[in-house]
């Protein structure tokens, strides 16, 4: 069975079946204060706002028995996986490794890395925990895509500019068919999540494809109305 979502620079049909949603590092660390975002001198508040659209479109996605993907974004404790060029950089309040009020910022296993209650993954979803912006940058997830025959990702999360495009980037030249939710993406800077968006969606979709929570939900209703 093929559906279509609605999206820009055209619709994509796609087969629910072979399709995954991948929410991108929705995490304390980048949406409360306190964490890694806030030490980057960031407004955590605008990424709150991808919330209620993430929300929207996990529970289309699961009444749609789609395979659903969280991704974390971290680091082991003693920080070896943590290349020093991504420790130095920039001018943080604290760097990465260092204790805050939800635990070392950025650390597998502390507060801060968990993603945000409202988002919560269930027991069979798969958790990717990657180290670096790109959720395929060594993880498997790329075999659990194949394992799974998924060929289209619809993808949300944060932020739009560096962890979602980056695995939007790396999905597109390993094949996948890769749409962009946009209300449930997010970033620290309103006019780079609005121009991120446009990079993807334009030349005629020259690396993927945007739409929106509430066309997704149409979509898996329909597909589940098909089913
Ligand atoms: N700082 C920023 O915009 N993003 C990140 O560091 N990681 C993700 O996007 N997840």
């Amino acid at each position: 069975m093929l559906i279509t979502l609605d999206a820009e620079p055209g619709p994509i049909r796609f087969a629910p079946n072979r399709a995954a949603l991948i929410l991108i590092d929705m995490q304390r660390d980048f949406l409360e204060p306190g964490g890694f975002g806030e030490t980057l001198g960031n407004d955590v508040a605008l990424l709150q706002m991808a919330v209620g659209p993430c929300q929207m479109a996990l529970a289309a996605a699961r009444a749609a028995e789609l395979l659903v993907i969280h991704t974390r974004e971290g680091h082991r404790p003693d920080l070896r996986d943590a290349p020093p060029a991504k420790l130095e950089r920039g001018a943080p309040s604290k760097r990465i490794g260092d204790p805050g009020p939800m635990g070392r910022i950025l650390i597998r296993g502390e507060a801060g890395h968990d993603i945000v209650a409202a988002l919560a993954p269930l027991p069979e979803e798969p958790v990717i925990d990657k180290p670096g912006k790109g959720a395929f940058h060594q993880t498997d997830l790329d075999q659990l895509l194949r394992n799974n025959g998924i060929d289209t990702l619809i993808v949300g999360g944060v932020t739009t500019e560096v962890c979602v495009h980056t695995t939007i980037r790396e999905a597109n030249d390993r094949g996948y068919r890769c749409v962009a939710l946009a209300d449930a993406c997010a970033s620290y800077f309103p006019e780079f999540h609005r121009i991120g968006l446009e990079m993807i969606k334009a030349q005629g979709g020259i690396f993927g494809w945007v739409s929106d929570a509430a066309s997704f939900r149409n979509a898996m209703n329909a597909a589940v109305r098909a089913a």
